[in-house]
Formats: C-alpha cells, sequence, structure tokens
C-alpha cells in the first residue's frame, strides 16, 4: 500500500512525504501528535498535523536556532527555552562549555515524553545534569522570572492553537523583561513567503522594543518553502559580529554561514525595514 502523509501548508500548498510505518498517534491535552517514519527524511514528528522535525534535517533548524545566538553572547550561562519539547535546540545548548544552566519551559509533557522514546539521538540533552526540564506554561515562566536570563529561546509549534501567544507584543516584551541587561532572545519566526505578514509584524514588534533587532534566515527542506526564518532581539550585542565558533563537528553551522545567514534577499529585507 501507498501511504502518503500531507502537510497542508496553505489552501493552495501542501507537503507530501511517503510513509512507511506508522508509530505513535495520539491527541495530547493540547494538541494532535504524531510519530511517523518517512521514507525520504526519515522518523517525524508531526504536531496538529505540522511538521515539526525529521532525524535527516533537524540538524538545520536546531543548530541555526542554537549557535547563532550563543555565539552572540560573549559569556552566556543561563539559558531558556520556551517550547522545544523534542530537545534539540537543549542538545545543541549544552555544547557550550559557558552554559551553566538551561531551562526547557514546554507546555505539553507529551511531547517530551514521546521524542525520548522515539527520537533519541535529538532528545538526549534532555538528561544533562545542566537541563532543567520543566513541564510548563512558557508564558507565564518568561512573565515569572525577570532579569534572569543571558539568552532566551522561542521554539515553538507554528502560529496556531497553543503557540499564538508566543507570537504576540506583550510576550517581547516579558521576554525583554526577563534577560539580563546585556540578554538576547531568538525567536523561529516561519517562511518569508508563506509568512510575510508575521515576520513584518513581529518585526515591527520587536523593534519597537529591542535595541537591536535582526532577521536571518537557513534552509529547512521540510518546513513550508523550505526558507525559514529567526527573528534576533539584543540589547547590547551585534550578531554580525559573533564570537570565535565554540563547537566543533557542526553539521550546518560555522560561522561564514553565522554570517551570511543575515545577508537577506531584498524581498526579505523588505519584510523587515519598517517601510
Ligand atoms: N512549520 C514548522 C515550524 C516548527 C518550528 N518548531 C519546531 C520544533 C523543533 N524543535
Amino acid at each position: 500500500m501507498d501511504l502518503w502523509f500531507t502537510e497542508r501548508q496553505s489552501a493552495d500548498m501542501s507537503l507530501g512525504l511517503r510513509v512507511t510505518e506508522t508509530i505513535h498517534s495520539e491527541e495530547t491535552d493540547f494538541q494532535g501528535l504524531d510519530v511517523v517514519e518517512t521514507a525520504q527524511y526519515g522518523r517525524m514528528l508531526v504536531l496538529d498535523g505540522c511538521v515539526m522535525t525529521t532525524d535527516k534535517d533537524e540538524f538545520v533548524y536546531h543548530e541555526m536556532l542554537a549557535h547563532v545566538g550563543l555565539h552572540t553572547h560573549p559569556n552566556p550561562k543561563k539559558v531558556l527555552v520556551v517550547g522545544g519539547g523534542d530537545g534539540g535546540v537543549i542538545r545543541e545548548i549544552i555544547r557550550h562549555p559557558s552554559v551553566e544552566k538551561a531551562v526547557l519551559a514546554e507546555i505539553d509533557g507529551r511531547v517530551i515524553d514521546i521524542s525520548k522514546e522515539y527520537f533519541p539521538a535529538i532528545s538526549k540533552g534532555l538528561s544533562d545534569p545542566r537541563v532543567d526540564v520543566q513541564v510548563a506554561d512558557g508564558i507565564r515562566h518568561v512573565q515569572e522570572h525577570p532579569g534572569e536570563y543571558d539568552v532566551i529561546y522561542i521554539d515553538s509549534t507554528d502560529p496556531i492553537g497553543p503557540a499564538v501567544g508566543l507570537f504576540a507584543r506583550d510576550f517581547y516584551q516579558a521576554v525583554y523583561n526577563a534577560l539580563k541587561p546585556d540578554g538576547l532572545f531568538v525567536a523561529q519566526t516561519e517562511s518569508p513567503f508563506a509568512n510575510a505578514d508575521l515576520i513584518r509584524n513581529v518585526h515591527q514588534d520587536v523593534r519597537s522594543i529591542f535595541p537591536h533587532t535582526h532577521l536571518y534566515l537557513a534552509f529547512v527542506p521540510t518546513y513550508p518553502t523550505g526558507m525559514w526564518s529567526f527573528t534576533m532581539g539584543s540589547k547590547r550585542y551585534n550578531p554580525l559580529e559573533p564570537v570565535a565558533c565554540r563547537v566543533e563537528d557542526t553539521k550546518y553551522y560555522t560561522t561564514e554561514v553565522h554570517k551570511a545567514a543575515f545577508a537577506l534577499p531584498p524581498f526579505v529585507a523588505k519584510l523587515v525595514s519598517g517601510q
């Protein structure tokens, strides 16, 4: 039998992947959760019908989310991840020797459990002694920890369901407040092709709060259009002047890739120009 997974990415666009095995399916308290084996990208985690990560392309997203922020900060010690229950960003964060503590605030504990069970290579960092895994509302966590973090990551799902509040100005203000005086944050901010309005709005909001606001890009084949964006708000440090690379054996991140990721095609630059 020919079985296909289809992510309906918009009214006019879908991603189709051939499924070789259905491994797990459930409705959690927050969302639909599926794990399937695909012929093209290996094992895949799907939330509410949207691809979250796959064994074969996860390194792009997780390395580029984690390392660009951590190589912008000269001495990151305390880091927070909001969302990211699969553990991929945490795995990359704890490769940085300066990091003393990494807190994960994931609202859906089932994402953590299922990732530990079916994605050991992605979730392995969750058992590191420096990592504090909390099944908690990330918005509340940020509100309740003013001035605490060097770097905050928003590894959210798409801006539907439980993640809507993570794309709001109030939340970015709370993130600003939760950072130390020289802190910075990075959020995944979807595709310039598929989510132009969202990127424009996020930048308007973040720019109104943070002195330094930047967009950068990476190429994630299983995300809508493949062209993926990340937004950084920084109180002091300039991401265009990264510190020397602190991690070895990366598959996507290098200092050159870091700098190049901020070179935006004109149609993307226009989205964040404020015009
Ligand atoms: N369209 C998919 C966007 C998902 C971003 N978060 C993925 C979580 C992986 N750690």
